[in-house]
């Protein structure tokens, strides 16, 4: 499938890697870049290959909202009654393999939003997130008032949302955002690394994994453990589990077959 605003590449024939490519708007992220977006995404889920994906962006910037442009002539009844570009920014919820947002630069808005909406983001040195809406007359749109607060809980999270302020990374990092910081220069091979690491595991205890931490950010802690004890104890029933086992017992490298 051809691109006009994502390049996708793989790395290894197991690593989906997709790149926002609007680098003269800072990758904002237009309607039609978020339907190439979802529909990378679920090719690449689809490919029994690709075991782990990343989603970056450029140097300067992972990308700096939703294209703003595009947003500005819309009234009430256009966004509600077209249910504004809801759909296409739900897709990444629906990918079952693991997503890491590699980001550097600008995280802003949308863009900040999409990072959250991965699995984890790794950054560079450079990188910058913020909910800056309210300079514009909005809220964020895309989860950013619940996975913002979920990530750095209700202070930090009321501050970035109500004064718009940028946060750099170390800040990023403390708060938890961002689970590791990198050098700009080692950011992709740093996201590799990870990527690589996920794809030599089971695939079907990586989604296992995937899907119950998620898990913790929808129910109760009750619900969430139940839910945690049935994957585990289906995960009996896998013959991965039977060799990653018995590869430890008998101290030596498992090959898994995700099956
Ligand atoms: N949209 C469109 N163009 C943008 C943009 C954006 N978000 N951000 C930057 N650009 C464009 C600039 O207009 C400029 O274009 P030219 O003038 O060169 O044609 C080019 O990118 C370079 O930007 P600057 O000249 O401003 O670069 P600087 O380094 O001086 O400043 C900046 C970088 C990131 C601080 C600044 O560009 C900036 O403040 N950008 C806007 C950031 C922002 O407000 N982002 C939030 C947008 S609102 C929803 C889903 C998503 C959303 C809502 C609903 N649903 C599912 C319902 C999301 C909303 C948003 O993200």
């Amino acid at each position: 499938m051809s691109y006009e605003f994502i390049t996708v590449r793989t790395e290894g024939d197991k690593v989906g890697i997709i790149t926002l490519n609007r680098p003269k708007q800072l990758n904002a992220l237009s309607p039609q870049l978020m339907v190439e977006l979802g529909q990378a995404l679920k090719a690449f889920d689809a490919d029994p290959a690709i075991g782990c994906l990343i989603i970056t962006g450029n140097e300067k910037a992972f990308a700096a909202g939703a294209d703003i442009g595009a947003m500005a002539t819309y009234g009430f009844a256009d966004v509600y009654r077209d249910d504004y570009i809801t759909r296409d920014w739900e897709t990444i919820r629906s990918i079952r393999k693991p997503v890491i947002a590699a980001v550097s630069g600008f995280a802003l808005g949308g863009g900040c939003e999409l990072a959250m909406m991965c699995d984890f983001i790794i950054a560079a040195d450079n990188a910058r997130f913020g909910q800056p809406e309210i300079k514009l007359g909005i809220i964020p749109g895309a989860g950013g008032t619940q996975r913002l607060p979920r990530a750095v809980g209700k202070s930090k999270a009321m501050d970035m949302a109500l004064t718009g302020r940028m946060m750099d990374v170390r800040e990023a990092e403390t708060a938890g955002l961002v689970s590791r910081v990198v050098p700009l220069d080692k950011l992709m091979d740093e996201a590799l690394g990870a990527a690589l690491t996920i794809c030599g595991f089971g695939q079907l205890a990586v989604m296992a994994a995937k899907e119950c931490v998620n898990r913790a950010f929808e129910g109760t802690l009750a619900d969430g453990v139940m839910f945690e004890r049935r994957l585990f104890h289906a995960l009996f029933a896998t013959s991965d589990q039977k060799e990653g086992m018995d590869a430890f017992v008998n101290k030596r490298q498992a090959a898994f077959k995700n099956q």
